[in-house]
C-alpha cells in the first residue's frame, strides 16, 4: 500500500467509540487529518459516526481494515482486543496507533514488535503524557545535563473515578484489561514519562499492590469511562482482583532510583500526574494540574518557576506547542502533538521520533509483569526486557 507523503493526505480510521476514541478523532481533526471511518459494535458505530460526522461506520473491525480509504488505524478498544487488532492491521498494510497498554502480556506484545518490524509500518503506542510541553522541556534539560547527574525521581499518578464501590468500568475486570489495573492504566504513563525524560528504561522494581474495594457492585448495563453513577441503577456484586492503588520502587538503567505512587481511589485527584527529578546540580518538578508551570529547585539560590513558551522554559517543546504563554495547553493538546509527531513520521518526515514506539509499549508491559511478580514474591524483580532482550524483527 502506498503511503502519501503529505500529512494532510493521510486518512485515519478509529476502532472504539468509548471515552478515548472521540479524543483521538478531535485531535486528528485539529491537525487537519481526515477521519474517514469509525468502528464499534453495530449501533454504537452508527451513533458515533453521526455524532462526529464520520463518513463510514463499521460494526466489524475487519471491514475497517479492508477499507482502502484508511491509511492509519487507531485502536481505542478495551485492552484485550489490542493484540488481535494490531496484528490484523499490520497484515492489512496499515500504520497503527494503539492505546496503552499495548496488550495483555509480553507474549502478545513480543508478537506485535516482530510483526511491526516485518511490516515496515509506523507503529505507535499512545503514551500521550510525553507531549506535555513541560515533559518535552524536562527531557531536553536532562539530556543537556542542566540538572546534573540524576540522583532520584519521585512522583505519582492519582485519580478518583473508581473511588466508590459502585464506580464501574471494563478496566476493573482482568479478562478485559489485564491482571494489573491502576498500574497498567495510569502507572505505565508515569513510568513511560520518567523513562522518556531520563533517556533510561526501568531495570528492576519492588512493588506493593493493594485493592481497597475487594468487592464492588457492577451496574447492570454498560458504563463509559469517567461516567457518574445514576441513583436508579441496579447492581450485581463481584469480587475485585485488580489493584486500586500501588507503591513501586524503581531502578533505572542509568543508575537513578525512583519511587512511584499510583491510585484510582484518591478522592479529589481527578487525573493528576506529578514528577519530581532530583539532579546533582538542581531539581525540577511538574504536575499536570498546573500544566503550564515548570518548577526548578536550588540548594542555595531561590527556587524558580518557568511559564510555558517563555525563554525560561527552554526549547525542548519547540514545534510541539501552538499557543502563546498563558493560553493553557493541556490533555487534549498532548494527543494533538503526539499525532503531529506520529503522522509526520508516517508521511516520511525526518523530525525526531518522540512518540512511544512498539518497543516502548512492549517494555511497559514487561515492567508491569515484573511489578506483578515482585508483589507476589515480596522482593526486587528484574524487568525481563532490557534493550538486549527485545524481540528482533521477523
Ligand atoms: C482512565 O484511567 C484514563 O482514561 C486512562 O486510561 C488514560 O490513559 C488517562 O490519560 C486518563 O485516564
Amino acid at each position: 500500500m502506498h503511503t502519501p507523503n503529505d500529512l494532510h493526505a493521510l486518512r485515519a480510521g478509529v476502532i472504539g467509540t468509548g471515552f478515548i476514541g472521540p479524543v483521538h478523532v478531535e485531535a486528528l481533526r485539529r491537525l487537519g487529518i481526515r477521519v474517514t471511518a469509525i468502528c464499534d459494535v453495530a449501533g454504537l458505530a452508527d451513533k458515533a459516526a453521526s455524532a462526529l460526522a464520520i463518513p463510514l461506520a463499521f460494526g466489524d473491525y475487519r471491514d475497517l481494515l479492508a477499507c482502502p480509504d484508511v491509511d492509519v488505524v487507531h485502536i481505542t478498544t478495551p485492552n484485550r482486543f489490542h493484540a488481535e487488532m494490531s496484528l490484523a492491521a499490520l497484515r492489512a498494510g496499515k500504520h497503527v496507533v494503539c492505546e496503552k497498554p499495548l496488550a495483555m502480556n509480553t507474549r502478545e506484545t513480543a508478537r506485535i514488535v516482530k510483526a511491526a518490524g516485518a511490516a515496515g509500518r509506523v507503529f505507535a503506542v499512545n503514551y500521550n503524557v510525553r507531549f506535555y510541553p513541560a515533559v518535552l522541556a524536562l527531557r531536553r534539560l536532562v539530556a543537556r545535563g542542566e540538572l546534573g547527574d540524576i540522583i532520584h525521581v519521585n512522583g505519582s499518578y492519582m485519580q478518583d473515578w473508581l473511588f466508590k464501590d459502585t464506580d464501574y468500568n471494563w478496566r476493573l475486570l482482568p479478562q478485559e484489561g489485564g491482571k494489573l489495573r491502576a498500574v497498567a492504566d495510569i502507572g505505565t504513563h508515569w513510568m513511560d514519562t520518567a523513562s522518556f525524560i531520563l533517556g533510561a528504561g526501568i531495570d528492576s522494581v519492588m512493588a506493593d499492590l493493594a485493592t481497597w474495594h475487594t468487592t464492588r457492585k457492577r451496574p447492570l448495563g454498560e458504563v463509559l469511562t469517567f461516567a457518574q453513577a445514576d441513583a436508579k441503577m441496579k447492581y450485581a456484586a463481584y469480587e475485585v482482583e485488580t489493584d486500586d492503588f500501588a507503591s513501586v520502587l524503581l531502578r533505572f538503567a542509568n543508575g537513578a532510583r525512583g519511587n512511584l505512587g499510583v491510585s484510582q481511589v484518591a478522592a479529589g485527584r481527578k487525573n493528576c500526574i506529578r514528577i519530581e527529578i532530583y539532579g546533582s546540580k538542581k531539581s525540577a518538578w511538574w504536575c499536570s494540574e498546573e500544566p503550564e508551570m515548570l518548577h526548578f529547585g536550588n540548594r542555595d539560590g531561590a527556587n524558580e518557576t518557568a511559564v510555558r513558551a517563555t525563554p525560561a522554559f527552554g526549547d525542548g517543546a519547540a514545534g510541539l506547542m501552538d499557543y502563546p504563554p498563558g493560553h493553557v495547553e493541556g490533555f487534549p493538546d498532548t494527543f494533538k502533538m503526539n499525532f503531529r509527531n506520529i503522522y509526520a513520521a508516517i508521511a516520511g518526515g525526518t523530525a525526531e521520533r518522540l512518540f512511544a514506539s512498539v518497543r516502548d509499549g512492549h517494555q511497559e508491559v514487561a515492567v508491569c509483569e515484573a511489578i506483578l511478580a515482585s508483589n507476589q514474591a515480596r522482593k526486587w524483580v528484574n524487568v525481563q526486557c532490557g534493550r538486549s532482550q527485545q524481540p528482533k524483527p521477523e
